[in-house]
């Protein structure tokens, strides 16, 4: 199986002994502690579930503004984007050496992780600025994630990790929220080699599945992982339990049984666009996947990129050494009226406007809301049905 990434083996942060994570939990009621920003609370969920190996807790000032510029850490691991605890100034008092991290996503704000204070930091204006034009390409604070990572507070808090709970994830998608390491014996099990990881964050239509489809038989692979993000999302897009049982029917009614794996991540969505690309490689490295899917507008939001900029950004900026994982780069997929099915735009240079059906996801949430059926060509009915039925309640 392909190797983790930075590591020969996978360190998971989360403490996995039962006997042990009781201890540390009641040893943590008696720390001070804080209630960190949700972006920080998935990103010790990712920490714990080995998705972000090889760190081995949060990041500090010099490794961000070295990340920013050149996507590695002051040591030299490559590594796409801060992973970081950013709380307001002040937050916490200067000698303290470990603190109790809480949860600002459950109720009660339980305790998510122990955290060893390693340094407390500022960013000064100017350099939270740079951190964020670097890695969203833009510091526009209407763009969604900008607005998130901006939010936060300007004060670094980093050190070591020890994650005690998976937040709301384990107990809201049971069946859905896998650790990296679970994944990786998941796909050990199967005896599977090569795996296509399908990332996504939205129900799969026909140019989704087929782009899997497409993805599996070009490069003969043993298997597919659709992973799909179960944290935050922007106001409008659809919930993880509507787009979990969507997914399920479709891979249920049309895929052979044993091809396919369907799991979730615990993390929220930034809509970082290439650099968010790069870490979707990077943590599907860490599950086992030999190969991730990147297609068009990948993880991007509104106009901020290029609908092909997720995949120059791998060809440009990201050297061959930095990563093993390798991308099955596709191009805009749709259904052909001329040849009645899904195909990759750049294969029929012969197509004009007219021999397409393009959907836009507005055009699709009018017709939902409005009760209109969806094209079969556009979704499968038995998605449609589940979509429609999420739209009119
Ligand atoms: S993402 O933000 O999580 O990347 P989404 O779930 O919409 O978004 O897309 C999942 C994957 O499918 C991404 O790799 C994206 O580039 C790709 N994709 C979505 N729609 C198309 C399409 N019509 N043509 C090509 N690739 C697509």
């Amino acid at each position: 199986m392909i190797k983790p990434h930075g590591s020969d083996k996978l360190h998971p942060l989360y403490v996995q002994d039962k006997a042990s994570r009781t201890e540390l939990l009641e040893e943590a009621k008696t720390l001070p502690s804080i209630t960190v920003s949700s972006s920080a609370a998935a990103n010790a969920v990712m920490l714990g579930c080995g998705y972000f190996n090889p760190l081995s807790g949060f990041m500090d000032k010099q490794d961000a503004l070295f990340i920013a510029d050149t996507m590695k850490t002051a040591s030299g691991l490559f590594w796409p984007i801060p992973v970081l605890n950013l709380v307001p100034e002040n937050s916490i008092p200067g000698d303290c050496k470990i603190i109790s991290l809480r949860d600002p996503n459950v109720d009660g704000n339980p305790i998510l992780a122990v955290q060893e204070i390693k340094s407390i930091e500022t960013f000064s204006e100017v350099e939270l600025s740079h951190v964020t034009e670097k890695v969203f390409g833009t510091t526009d604070a209407s763009h969604p994630g900008v607005a998130a990572f901006n939010s936060q507070g300007n004060s670094i808090i980093s050190g070591p990790l020890k994650v005690l709970d998976f937040s709301y994830f384990e107990k809201d998608f049971p069946e859905t929220f896998r650790t990296a390491y679970q994944l990786r014996d998941s796909i050990s099990e199967a005896g599977w080699k090569k795996v296509v990881a399908f990332q996504t964050r939205n129900p799969m239509h026909r140019a989704h599945e087929e782009l899997c489809r497409m993805a599996f038989e070009s490069l003969d692979a043993d298997g597919i992982l659709i992973h799909m993000l179960l944290g935050k999302l922007k106001p409008g897009d659809i919930p993880a339990d509507v787009r979990d049982s969507s997914i399920r029917i479709m891979a249920e009614k049309y895929f052979p049984a044993g091809t396919i794996k369907i799991a979730g991540y615990g993390f929220d969505m930034m809509y970082a666009g290439p650099r968010e690309a790069v870490l979707h490689a990077v943590f599907r490295q860490n599950s086992g996947c030999s190969h991730l899917i990147v297609g068009r507008d990948h993880a991007g939001v509104g106009d901020y990129y290029g609908p092909f900029e997720a995949q120059e950004i791998f060809r440009k900026q990201v050297p061959e050494e930095a990563l093993e994982i390798k991308i099955f780069e596709a191009d805009h997929t749709a259904w052909s009226k001329k040849l009645n099915k899904v195909v990759m735009m750049r294969d029929h240079p012969d197509h004009t406007k007219e021999d397409w059906l393009f959907l836009s996801g507005t055009r699709v949430r009018e017709m939902l809301s409005k009760g209109e059926p969806l094209p079969e060509e556009f979704s499968r009915p038995e998605v449609a049905e589940i979509l429609m039925k999420y739209y009119q309640s």
